[in-house]
């Protein structure tokens, strides 16, 4: 994945035409578009077959399985054209690994989650936040998913992993995390979905995202 706006599209949209559309609209702003379970339910797996036209396609399933079923979902994603997986890294470094073993068969990435952005997320997963990092950084994983809406949580991923790994961060806008504040934290990409799939103007919105995050970027030097 080039790091160009550093935008990740969310793609939570249920309507196949509506989300073909809006990933032909916003492609030169997005690095990437994410699709999770709310598109794939309603539409079937091939989306990600016929978004991959427009962009790198990373599967939101939030793989959280023994190691066996794991390996099973990841090749389904991988066969169907995906070009990243995301992984839950509770359910341990076994389960990890199966689903690294048959990216780098595939010679593709996984990103694991380390916390959640939400309000819940800091209940459970926070906690064991650190020690997932490290064990996705030790496995070989290719990047972590840590929380926008919590930057200091970011700065505190980026000092654990380094630059060994990658770090995409979801809760910008709609759950009142700002795009370049994780930028600065030390996230590669953003990860933005309502901001964008629901603006009147989903290109102009992510151009402003863009325009943000690149303004940060400069700012850095
Ligand atoms: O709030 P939105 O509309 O900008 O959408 C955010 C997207 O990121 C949405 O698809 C949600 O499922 C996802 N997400 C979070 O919001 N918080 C998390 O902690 C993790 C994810 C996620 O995508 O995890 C894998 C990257």
């Amino acid at each position: 994945m080039e790091r160009k706006t550093r935008i990740i599209l969310a793609l939570d949209v249920s309507d196949r035409e509506e989300a073909l559309k809006i990933a032909e609209d916003v492609s030169e702003f997005v690095d990437a578009i994410k699709v999770g379970y709310p598109l794939v339910l309603a539409t079937g797996l091939e989306i990600i077959r016929e978004l991959a036209e427009f962009a790198p396609i990373i599967a939101d399933f939030k793989v959280a399985d023994i190691p066996n079923t794991n390996r099973l979902i990841c090749e389904q994603v991988f066969e169907v054209g995906a070009d990243a997986v995301i992984v839950q890294g509770f359910t341990g470094r076994d389960s990890l690994d199966a689903c690294i073993e048959v990216a780098s068969e595939y010679r593709k990435d996984v990103f694991v989650v380390s916390e959640m952005s939400h309000p819940g997320g800091a209940e459970f997963l926070q906690p064991v936040g650190e020690a997932i990092a490290r064990m996705a950084a030790e496995a070989g994983a290719s990047g972590l998913v840590a929380p926008a809406t919590r930057p200091e949580r970011v700065k505190k991923i980026r000092e654990i992993v380094g630059d060994k790994l990658t770090i995409i961060s979801p809760g910008v806008g709609a759950q009142g995390g700002r795009a370049s504040n994780a930028i600065a934290a030390g996230a590669d990409w953003v990860i933005v979905g309502r901001s964008i799939y629901k603006a009147e103007l989903p290109k102009k919105a992510a151009s402003e995202i863009a325009a943000e995050i690149e303004a940060e970027l400069r700012r850095e030097g």
